[in-house]
C-alpha cells in the first residue's frame, strides 16, 4: 500500500516547496560564508556575497564544489562549527582517493533520520518490520543513516552489519527479517548463499529490501525480487550530503524522489558546467539547504542522471531522477569508445543462463585496449559439450558488442569463482592504470 511518512513536506505543492528553498538557500549561503572560511574566501575573490543571490536561478553564480575540495580541507576544514557542537563523524571508504570526513551537529542526526524515514517507508517499510542492516557500522554512512530511519519508523532493527553470510541468513530465518538493507550486490551474494545452505531464499519471508550505495539495473532489481520474492527499491545518497537519505523509489519504482526541501538539485553538463534542461542526462549536483555542521554547496557528486518535475502517482511532489548508473569517473575508455559497467550488467542481465557476477578485466596488448568480460554460467551448463558453450560464449560477445559499439571478449569461468562483495562491488580491475 501506498503510504508517505511525511505527507506535509513530501506532498508540498512546487511553489510553497520553492518559496521554502529558497528562505533555507538564504540562510545556508549566509551560514556557509560566515563560518567556513574556504567559502568566505572564494567568494569574496568573486566579490560575491550571499545577499547577492535573490532567487534560486541566481544560485547559478556561486561557485562549484567538488571531493577535491574536500580533501584539500582534510579532515574538519569545510565544518562550519566547532567540533564541541559535533556530535558524530563519518566518512567515505576512500578507495579512490583520500576519504571523505563529514561530521553532524544534534540537529543534522534529527534531519538525517526524518530523511532515512522517508526512504524506509518509501521503500515499503512500516512499523511491524524487522529490518536486518546488512551494511557496515563503522565510519561509512549506509548503516548508521537507514538504522536511524528505521528506528525512526518504528521497526524493530537488526544490526547485523556486513560480512560472515551464513551468520546473516540465520539471524534472518530466526528472527523473522522482513525488509533487508545492504548493497544489491551484497542481496543477490546472500540469496545465493542462501541457496548453497540447501534452502531456497523466497521461504525467508523477507518482504521488502532497500538497497542503495551503488549503481544496479532494472534487470538485477528483476532478478533479485524473482529470486528472493521481495520488492526491492533503490536509494541514493553520499556521504558530502549525509550519507543515504538524498533521494529514493516509492512503489512505482520510476525514479528517485529526491528529498527537495533539504536538497537543492542541479544537473549539468560534465564537461561545462552549464546547466542542462529537464529530463536530459548529466552530472548532478547539490546544495544542502539544512545542513548545520558541513553546509555543501553546488556539489558536483559526479554521478550521471536526469531530472524530472512530473508528478508521481505515488502523491509526492518532489523531483524524480533517474537510477544512477554511471560515475563520470567510472566511464572506461576502450579504444575511444565510452563504456560503463552497468552497461555491461545490463546485456549479460537480458542473457539468459548468465549468473549476475561479473568481472571487467581491461588490459593494453601491443598498444591496443582490450577488455574482457568474466562471467559464471549456470552450472546446468557445464555438463554440455564444448561446442554449445563456444557458442554461448560468442552469442554473448556479440550482444556486448551491440550494446557498447566495441569487441569485447567474453571468458566463461565455473560457477562461483568470480569474487563476491559484501559492501560496493568492484567491477573492474584495469591493468592500464594498475600495471
Ligand atoms: O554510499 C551512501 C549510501 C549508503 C547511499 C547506503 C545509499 C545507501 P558514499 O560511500 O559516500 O555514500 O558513496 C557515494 O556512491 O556518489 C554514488 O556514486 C554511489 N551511490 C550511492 N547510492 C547509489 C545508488 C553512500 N542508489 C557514492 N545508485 C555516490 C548508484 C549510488 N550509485
Amino acid at each position: 500500500m501506498n503510504q508517505i511518512w511525511n505527507p506535509e513536506y513530501e506532498t508540498m505543492a512546487r511553489e510553497e516547496r520553492r518559496d521554502l528553498q529558497f528562505k533555507r538557500l538564504q540562510m545556508t549561503l549566509r551560514w556557509a560564508y560566515d563560518n567556513v572560511p574556504f567559502h568566505h574566501e572564494r567568494w569574496t575573490a568573486l566579490k560575491l556575497k550571499p545577499g547577492d543571490i535573490r532567487s534560486l536561478d541566481d544560485l547559478a553564480k556561486v561557485p562549484f564544489t567538488a571531493k577535491a575540495d574536500f580533501t584539500a580541507a582534510y579532515p574538519y576544514g569545510l565544518f562550519a562549527v566547532p567540533l564541541e557542537k559535533v556530535v558524530r563523524i563519518h566518512s567515505s571508504s576512500g578507495t579512490k582517493s583520500t576519504p571523505v570526513v563529514v561530521g553532524y551537529t544534534r540537529g543534522d542526526l534529527n534531519t538525517w533520520a526524518e530523511l532515512c524515514a522517508r526512504v524506509a517507508v518509501g521503500g515499503g517499510a512500516r512499523s511491524h518490520d524487522v529490518a536486518q542492516i546488512a551494511f557496515g557500522y563503522g565510519l561509512t554512512t549506509g548503516a548508521f543513516g537507514m538504522h536511524a530511519g528505521l528506528e525512526r519508523i518504528g521497526a524493530t532493527v537488526i544490526p547485523a552489519g556486513t560480512g560472515n553470510t551464513r551468520r546473516q541468513l540465520q539471524i534472518m530465518r530466526n528472527f523473522s527479517t522482513t525488509v533487508l538493507v545492504c548493497t544489491p550486490s551484497y542481496a543477490m551474494y546472500i540469496a545465493e548463499s542462501a541457496a548453497d545452505m540447501g534452502f531456497d531464499p523466497r521461504e525467508l519471508g523477507l518482504r521488502v529490501g532497500l538497497f542503495g550505495s551503488e549503481p544496479w539495473t532494472n534487470q538485477l532489481r528483476d532478478e533479485l525480487e524473482r529470486r528472493t520474492g521481495m520488492s526491492a527499491t533503490d536509494n541514493y545518497g553520499l556521504s558530502e550530503l549525509m550519507g543515504p537519505g538524498v533521494s529514493y523509489e516509492c512503489q512505482m519504482k520510476d525514479g528517485l524522489h529526491i528529498n527537495e526541501d533539504h536538497f537543492l538539485v542541479e544537473v549539468v553538463d560534465p564537461q561545462t558546467g552549464e546547466l542542462v534542461p529537464e529530463g536530459k542526462e548529466g552530472e548532478l549536483v547539490f546544495t544542502s539547504l539544512t545542513k548545520e555542521a558541513v553546509p555543501a554547496i553546488r556539489y558536483r557528486t559526479g554521478d550521471l542522471s536526469s531530472v524530472s518535475y512530473r508528478p508521481c502517482v505515488c502523491g509526492r511532489t518532489f523531483a524524480r531522477h533517474t537510477k544512477v548508473y554511471a560515475r563520470t569517473d567510472d566511464m572506461l575508455i576502450i579504444r575511444g569508445i565510452n563504456v560503463y559497467p552497468s552497461q555491461v550488467e545490463a546485456v549479460l542481465m537480458d542473457i539468459e543462463r548468465v549468473e549476475p557476477h561479473f568481472q571487467i578485466i581491461v588490459s593494453r596488448e601491443d598498444v591496443l585496449d582490450q577488455m574482457e568480460v568474466q562471467i559464471e554460467v549456470e552450472p546446468s551448463f557445464f555438463p554440455d559439450a564444448m561446442a554449445k558453450l563456444l557458442e554461448f560464449q560468442h552469442h554473448v560477445e556479440e550482444q556486448l558488442r551491440q550494446e557498447l559499439g566495441v569487441r569485447v571478449r567474453v571468458r566463461l569461468v565455473e560457477p562461483k569463482t568470480l569474487p563476491r562483495h559484501t559492501g560496493k562491488a568492484q567491477r573492474v580491475i584495469d591493468k592500464r592504470v594498475t600495471g
